[in-house]
């Protein structure tokens, strides 16, 4: 049981925001007592990024600052530390980020990241250990040709995704670390460690080069599923010379190190541990209590995923799903779409609407649209790959603007109903989360279209939540007090879930159309050049 009044904090380092939440522990309970976020665009506007994202004259190339999150990480504790919360008792961290971005750094960073000095903002002591001053997020898709150099070099798609869990993504680590490989031999060279956002962050809070855990080390295109260990033929395929430049990979559960000199002095915080850090994924799954094979996760955020737990890997034969290690040690399968919040956005945009008027255009529009289809590829997609954006409509009179409110949330929640089949998972109930997922029109949709019970989380972020949790069941480890997972959900104090029932009717015609939208999806992918598919697994 974790001592009273020991606090635990959980970070998020998102696409757009780097946020907080604090569990306090209590009678072998632990509730939140603090929620805070730092967005980036508006509180470290010197960056000049858009959606937290660089901007870039190639839409394919997508890049953001690691100094800007190492800097909000400074800002958001002097922010906490305003928060009369007797930090004192602060007892373990553990952190979520956004996943596959890279952190490129020199032969100095050992050292630097050891001395760094508490009388200076983080920003100026990061610059000079950076060997390539940005990173490529995961929205980047300039990668196509060397996801296949990988593939063929491996013995193809197929034989990549049964050993990683993926086929070649070109968002994924490995691929962008080969790009940038070829293109900047030079900075390559100069480059000692390549971090994860994730073990990045970790490794500025704790003085030294952190671990990748397996669930964001799965996210690379370079790791083992079975072994957690590099899988070397992969290793070699990317880039040469890599395999000294990655990290350990270590459970995530494990201590990483302690909170530095620098965190210590600069906000008089206590020598608290520091767990490794995940992919926002995996611990999403943690934030909202997923821990059985059976239970579906939905994050409506600046992506679109759908996750759940996995006893088992089962790889996507389909070529668009992933399987990452979950934080129970166990598995979990997950599908991503990049038109998630902003794709909605556009929508609202186009039409003038606000969000209380596209509410009311999904109440006032009939489920089914009257047949009306749209592909909503505002921005290049994932699921299924389309390098070139493009909204299609089948059906669907642009200038009717309820309408296309209505057909953008219908094709979201069909294209995770139809993409997240190959989970082979009987689904009992889907747990949301996300900006979206405040709107109830939308998770009526994802009810019908589903056929199951939604359940909405208070919780701002069920990443930073699952961090924060995270941070408790490796403090207990570590203390040779250990929790089983299913303790650490059940302690923590929850205002019970807003529920939404199926209408079942609605079912039957969400199954029709969920046919006929992956017909136009298979044709306009086609045509949008996804022939390569035949190459997939
Ligand atoms: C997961 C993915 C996204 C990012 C967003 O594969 O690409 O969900 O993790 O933060």
């Amino acid at each position: 049981m974790a001592p009273d009044g020991a606090l635990y904090l959980g970070l998020d380092s998102s696409t757009q925001s780097l946020s907080a939440v604090v569990l306090e522990a209590s009678g072998g309970r632990h509730r939140v007592v603090c929620e805070l976020s730092l967005p980036f665009d508006k509180e470290l506007r010197h960056y000049g990024t858009r959606h937290g994202v660089l901007p870039h004259s190639d839409p394919s190339v997508a890049q953001s600052s690691p100094v800007m999150w190492a800097e909000a990480l400074d800002r958001l504790f002097g922010r906490l530390a305003d928060q009369r919360l007797e930090l004192a008792r602060l007892t373990a961290i553990s952190g979520s980020a956004q996943q596959h971005g890279s952190v490129y750094l020199n032969d100095a960073a050992g050292r630097g990241l050891e001395s760094l000095h508490p009388g200076r903002a983080v920003p100026s002591q990061i610059v000079p250990l950076l060997s390539r001053p940005t990173a490529p997020i995961w929205m980047d898709s300039s990668t196509p040709a060397e996801c296949r150099e990988i593939e063929a070099a491996v013995g193809g798609a197929a034989v990549l995704a049964q050993h990683t869990g993926s086929r070649a993504f070109e968002r994924f680590t490995g691929p962008q670390i080969r790009r940038f490989a070829m293109r900047e031999p030079a900075a390559y060279a100069a480059t000692d460690r390549i971090h994860l956002v994730s073990s990045f962050l970790a490794s500025v809070l704790v003085g030294r080069h952190a671990p990748v855990d397996p669930g964001d080390g799965a996210g690379m295109n370079l790791m083992d599923l079975a072994a957690r260990e590099w899988w070397m033929p992969a290793v070699d395929a990317t880039a040469p010379g890599l395999r000294p430049k990655l990290p350990v990979i270590a459970p995530s559960s494990a201590i990483a190190g302690r909170l530095s000199s620098y965190w210590r002095s600069r906000f008089r915080l206590p020598n608290a541990k520091v767990a490794v850090w995940s992919g926002d994924n995996p611990c999403s799954l943690i934030g909202l209590g997923l821990v059985r094979e059976g239970q579906l996760g939905v994050s409506l955020g600046t992506s679109d995923t759908i996750f759940g737990p996995m006893r088992t890997p089962r790889v996507d034969p389909g070529g668009t799903g992933h399987v990452f290690g979950a934080p129970t040690g166990e598995f979990m399968g997950i599908t991503v779409f990049s038109n998630g919040s902003l794709a909605r956005e556009r929508v609202r945009d186009q039409y003038g609407l606000t969000w209380e008027q596209f509410s009311r255009a999904l109440e006032a529009t009939p489920p089914g649209n009257g047949g009306a289809l749209m592909l909503p590829w505002f921005v290049p997609e994932i699921t299924p790959m389309v390098a070139t954006p493009g909204v299609r409509r089948q059906g669907l009179d642009e200038h009717d603007a309820a309408a296309n409110v209505r057909a953008v949330v219908e094709a979201q929640m069909t294209a995770l109903a139809l993409h997240s089949h190959w989970m082979g998972v009987q689904v009992d109930a889907m747990h949301v989360t996300g900006g979206a997922a405040a709107n109830r029109q939308i998770l009526q949709v994802l009810a019908d279209v589903f056929g199951a019970e939604v359940r909405r989380v208070e919780v701002e972020n069920a990443a930073a939540l699952g961090a924060a949790l995270r941070a408790l069941h490796a403090d207990r480890l570590d203390d040779g007090d250990p929790l089983g997972w299913d303790e650490v959900i059940a302690g923590l104090e929850q205002p019970p879930p807003e529920r939404v029932a199926p209408v079942l009717l609605r079912h039957d015609l969400y199954l029709a159309q969920r046919a006929r939208y992956a017909q136009f999806e298979g044709k306009e992918y086609a045509r949008a050049g996804g022939g390569e598919e035949s190459t997939r697994p």
